[in-house]
């Protein structure tokens, strides 16, 4: 670490109430229940507001809004709708600022990442999916595709109003209306568009927020009146939401876990792999699901790339979340915090070495050094597990076809990244490596127009694209 001039983001210019109800039917409510969860800044533990846990009572109250929305909502013309989620979108990117500081304070991520990847990806989705409003027809899903009804939308932490986006505008777009519960620890960003829905005059229950935790996920998901249900969090949760949706109608997507090899070939440009080895792991801290935290290095390389690697590492910056400075903030949650520790304790007591570069850490806050594991091992926990930590594992390969079967030694499959100068190389490694995404000499590369999702535990069904589209139609029907 070296000295720099901070440069913080101001705080001042988000306006955080003291405390939040559930948005349902356009209307603030306060919850029925007397719980309340407090949502703390990961980076100083300061308490940012009281939120409301929503109980089934109240998941019902959110859901019959919606249903009831649904019948003048999907009746619109497409262009009709189109013109509420472009209006949505502008909306965002006039207030982009405020809700980049607002997510970085809820989340711990650096202002650099919520004000130039999280917030402009946001918009770029309300965007895109206005656009395909009144061209559903065009979709190529059947002759008149028609929205399935209200779905249920549960959420992480990693990326809350992103996630928010990828789900909401396809809803919206295809004549759907929505129930979104987003992460406890993270739901400012998602009251905070609430109010967006407001200043768009979108009419009331066609987008509704409840908080609270897992039981309201759960009560959200089972609910009778929901008709398509959209997740993104952990495989065990996928496992239990697939399990309560067996033998129902409801229509399911799944985002879950990952553990993505990032493939570095030996003819590859070496500081552009760097780069893209950096990005893959310490982006977002880790809390990535498509995060590139198996290094897969050719062996005759290997030991330049790590060393460049360790070099680069030495100049991140980590700490204060607002200061434009800074490439690493705050690990979300004292629980993922405690994951992250338990993991890496692992890797050491199974026999990788680990490595941070020279790092102190803030008193206060969630906090965890960017960390290179080498000597790993397959059987490893630290590179069979999902670590969703600033934590890479290095492991090692001789020729393309020992790369493509370690990199497919693993129950994910979400995405992949491949370093290589070599057209034919690339095209043999990508074509036979089973995951969603491949990225080429590039890595964490999204755009609204590209579907993303899993193979195997990673989960199934796609969201962006045309292909996202699917998942909020029943284009079944002639
Ligand atoms: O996930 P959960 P957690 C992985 C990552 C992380 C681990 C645990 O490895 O360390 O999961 O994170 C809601 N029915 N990912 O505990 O519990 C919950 O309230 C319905 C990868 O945060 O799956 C939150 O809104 N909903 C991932 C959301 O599910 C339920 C992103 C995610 O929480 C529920 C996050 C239930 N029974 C974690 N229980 C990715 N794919 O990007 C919880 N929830």
């Amino acid at each position: 670490m070296f000295e720099y001039a901070p440069a913080p983001e101001s705080r001042d210019i988000v306006d955080i109430r003291p405390s939040y109800g559930l948005f349902i039917n356009g209307e603030w409510v306060e919850p029925q229940g007397e719980e309340r969860h407090k949502t703390i800044n990961p980076a100083t533990e300061e308490v940012l507001a009281e939120i409301g846990w929503a109980s089934e009572t109240d998941v019902d109250r959110a859901v019959q809004a919606a249903r009831k929305a649904f019948t003048t909502w999907s009746a619109l013309p497409g262009a009709e709708r189109a013109k509420y989620i472009f209006r949505i979108a502008r909306i965002i990117q006039e207030r982009s600022r405020e809700l980049a500081v607002l997510e970085s304070l809820d989340n711990g991520k650096p202002i650099r990442e919520s004000r130039d990847v999280d917030l402009p990806l946001v918009a770029a989705h309300f965007f895109y999916y206005a656009g395909w409003a009144d061209k559903l027809a065009y979709a190529g899903l059947g002759v008149d595709p028609r929205p399935l009804g209200v779905a249920g939308q549960v959420i992480p932490w990693n990326f809350p109003l992103l996630m928010l986006a990828w789900k909401i505008a396809p809803a919206l777009a295809c004549g759907n209306t929505v129930v979104l519960k987003p992460a406890e620890t993270t739901p400012l960003t998602a009251l905070a568009f609430a109010e967006i829905c407001r200043q768009a005059d979108l009419p009331p229950g066609v987008v509704n927020i409840v908080t609270g935790a897992g039981a309201t996920g759960a009560a959200l998901v089972a609910h009778p009146g929901v008709d398509k249900v959209a997740f993104t969090g952990s495989t065990e949760v996928g496992r239990q939401i697939a399990r309560t949706l067996a033998g129902t109608r409801k229509k399911l997507t799944l985002e879950l876990g990952g553990k993505a090899a990032n493939i570095v070939f030996e003819d590859a440009a070496l500081d552009q792999a760097v780069e893209g080895i950096v990005n893959g792991i310490f982006f977002n801290q880790g809390h990535v699901c498509c995060a590139g935290s198996r290094l897969l290095v050719q062996e005759s390389i290997a030991g330049d790339l790590l060393e460049a690697l360790k070099r680069r590492l030495a100049t991140l910056r980590l700490g204060d979340p607002l200061d434009k400075n800074t490439d690493i903030g705050a690990i979300n949650s004292a629980a993922q915090l405690a994951k992250i520790r338990e993991l890496s304790a692992a890797g050491e007591s199974e026999g990788a070495e680990r490595w941070s570069p020279p790092c102190p850490l803030p008193d206060r806050g969630f906090w965890f050094p960017p960390t290179v594991f080498t000597g790993v091992a397959q059987s490893h926990r630290i590179a069979r597990e999902e670590i969703f930590g600033p934590v890479l594992s290095v492991l090692t390969f001789r020729t393309p076809a020992e790369a493509v079967e370690k990199a497919n030694n693993t129950p994910y499959g979400l995405s992949a990244g491949v370093w290589t100068e070599k057209g034919s190389l690339m095209l043999w490694t990508a074509s036979r490596l089973r995951a969603g995404v491949v990225w080429s000499n590039t890595f964490n590369r999204f755009d609204p127009a590209s579907p993303f999702g899993g193979y195997k535990e990673s989960g199934y069904g796609r969201e962006g694209g045309r292909h996202g589209l699917e998942a909020y139609l029943d284009w079944n029907h002639r």
